[in-house]
């Protein structure tokens, strides 16, 4: 029988939600969103913020599909109507 019958616990998979750098976005606001909608404290965000600013990217959580698509519309909708071009994606671990 070729079937395999592996008795294992499923877990949903999970999702790194990630802002990407670039020249315009005005760093106090990308600690805005950082604290906004991944409710860290000021210091957490600014250093996140430093590391997007300094490597490209990063990775600012990890959530299960729903939260993380969320999640990534309410930044780029909230950088759409301040009218900075910050970036967010998602991506499976
Ligand atoms: N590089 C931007 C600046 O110098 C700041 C910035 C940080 C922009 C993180 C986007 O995801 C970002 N104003």
């Amino acid at each position: 029988m070729l079937t395999k019958t592996k008795a294992k616990t499923e877990r949903p998979p999970l999702y790194k939600v990630m802002l990407l750098n670039d020249d315009y976005t005005p760093m106090e606001f990308v600690v805005h969103v950082l604290e906004r909608f991944f409710g860290l404290n000021h210091t957490q965000a600014f250093e996140i913020m430093l590391t997007v600013h300094k490597k490209g990217l990063a990775v600012v959580g990890v959530f299960s599909f729903e939260v993380a698509e969320t999640k990534v519309a309410q930044v780029m909708d909230f950088a759409r109507r301040h009218q900075h071009p910050l970036q967010c994606t998602m991506e499976k671990e």
